[in-house]
């Protein structure tokens, strides 16, 4: 048996219950096998082993009282995966879908993203089974409160700085740092997507969506195809599908569809600006549901239960959540036309659709690449707030497109090295994983 099969064998015997983790592991190392042939002293080494095994996690209750007094319970989790580039670093999902495995498929993937940005950051995820949907502000800042009073003393600006991700907005990141800050009495940059008057970047709330498809751009250019006059598909309605959409409209494309977890919407006359400012107030201010798109847009229906990829296009931009392209919606997707996959969430596609991806020869942006953009403008956040600096919204947009171009660039020029011309998905793992495997071999065995 090969040794990653030999590898995948034994953490599947730890932990055959994590499917989400099992399934971001073996996506990562049955790539790796050409690396560790060329580089045999990892094996003796047992990096492989020694990345997928998290440095430390963190189970806590957080138990807290509802708007009618009743108290009640959720389970909170910080994975800090791997620091041998910087202190962990990743976001914060509150989501009634979270389990272990869930944040240690993030926390795994966010290691190689996090060393693809160039910054120095190691790799983290957290995260809650707490709903925020429907809860008053009272009940988010009463949870928030709680989740933090036990997380304070693990993180630091220097030890492991979360960040939002699904379910965590401006609003729970103030009121997780206003208490981070009450515990500690420190005013550090200890959290990232803070708001915009008190230490937060400017271009943090676009970054996902801005470098998505500033990621695209560069995909279609060494395909010499541009996104201007496109058709693009976007799955999700929430902070990276929203600003995903708007760059796709500054560089000319259109967007026909977006969705949340009730279906989507289709309007074939395209998603302009002052539609994606109404979804934007729907969904950031509101707090309101896509379906209600069609009661002010008559020319677009709505899709209940449905996902976007029967949609004809040529561009489709995942931005919900893992596992929402299967084999038949990647087969749909071809079929119809589509020549261009880049994923704002991590792990949209299942194994399966990157195989038909990969058969169909179209241009695949793994997450790992495509959506760094916003933990790469969380590290720019963290120099600003090191520096007692802010910094112009110019600066961090031109720093944020910098480095999506060199991401880009790394996962083609890895992918080329080790015979894989073309294929960012193979380029991506590799060129990550020699960043990560290179500083843990100088740091010995820890
Ligand atoms: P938000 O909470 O702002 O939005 C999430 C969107 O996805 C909502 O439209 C939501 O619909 C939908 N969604 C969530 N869960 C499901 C589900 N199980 N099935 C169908 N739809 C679902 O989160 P973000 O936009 O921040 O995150 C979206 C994706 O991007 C995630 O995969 C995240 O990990 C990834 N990502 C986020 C980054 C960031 O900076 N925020 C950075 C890199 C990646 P509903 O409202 O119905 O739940
Ligand atoms: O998946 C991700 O990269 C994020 N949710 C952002 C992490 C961060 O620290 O900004």
């Amino acid at each position: 048996m090969s040794h990653v099969h030999d590898i995948f064998d034994k953490i599947k015997q730890r932990d055959p219950a994590q499917p989400e983790f099992l399934q971001a592991a073996w996506e990562v190392i049955e790539t790796l096998e050409p690396v560790i042939e060329r580089n045999p002293h990892m094996r003796e080494l047992a990096v492989l082993e020694r990345i997928l095994e998290p440095e430390r996690m963190i189970l806590f209750r957080v138990p807290w009282m509802d708007d009618t007094g009743q108290v009640q319970v959720n389970r909170g989790m910080r994975v800090q995966f791997n620091s041998a580039l910087g202190p962990y670093k990743g976001g914060l999902r509150f989501h009634p879908s979270v389990t272990l495995s869930i944040i240690k498929f993030l926390g795994f993937e966010q290691i190689f993203k996090n060393a693809l940005t160039g910054r120095p950051i190691g790799g983290g995820k957290g995260g809650s089974d707490f709903d925020p949907k429907g809860k008053s502000d009272g009940e988010v800042m009463r949870f928030c409160q709680s989740f933090m009073t036990e997380l304070f003393r693990h993180i630091g600006a220097n030890v492991d700085v979360p960040a939002g991700d699904i379910g965590v907005g401006g609003r729970e990141i103030g009121f997780l740092y206003g208490q981070y800050k009450r515990l500690s009495r420190q005013w550090e940059g200890v959290l990232t997507g803070k708001g915009q008057g008190w230490g937060g970047s400017l271009i943090r709330p676009e970054a996902t969506g801005y470098g998505l498809v500033y990621f695209v751009r560069e995909m279609l250019k060494a395909r010499g195809e541009a996104i201007d006059g496109r058709t693009t598909v976007i799955s999700g309605s929430g902070n990276v599908a929203q600003y995903a959409a708007e760059k796709i409209l500054d560089y000319g494309g259109t967007v026909v569809t977006m969705s949340d977890s009730s279906g989507f919407i289709h309007d074939p006359e395209g998603i302009d600006r002052a539609k994606l400012d109404w979804i934007m107030d729907l969904k950031n201010v509101r707090r309101g549901r896509i379906r209600e798109y069609v009661k002010e847009h008559p020319g677009a229906t709505f899709h209940e239960g449905k996902r976007p990829w029967s949609v004809p296009c040529e561009i489709a931009l995942p931005c919900a959540t893992q596992n929402e392209i299967d084999l038949e919606d990647a087969e749909t997707l071809v079929n119809n036309g589509c020549f261009a996959v880049a994923e704002g969430a991590n792990m949209p596609s299942t194994p399966r659709a990157i195989e038909v991806y990969e058969a169909g020869r179209i241009a695949y942006g793994p997450g790992k690449a495509a959506n760094a953009g916003g933990v790469a403008t969380s590290a720019l956040e963290m120099t600003q707030n090191a520096q007692f600096d802010r910094w112009e919204r110019e600066r961090v947009d031109a720093e944020l497109d910098r480095i999506m171009t060199e991401i880009h660039a790394q996962c083609a020029d890895a992918a080329a090295e080790f015979g894989h011309e073309g294929d960012l998905f193979v380029g991506a793992n590799i060129a990550g994983f020699l960043k990560v495997a290179n500083a843990m071999l100088d740091q010995g065995v820890v």
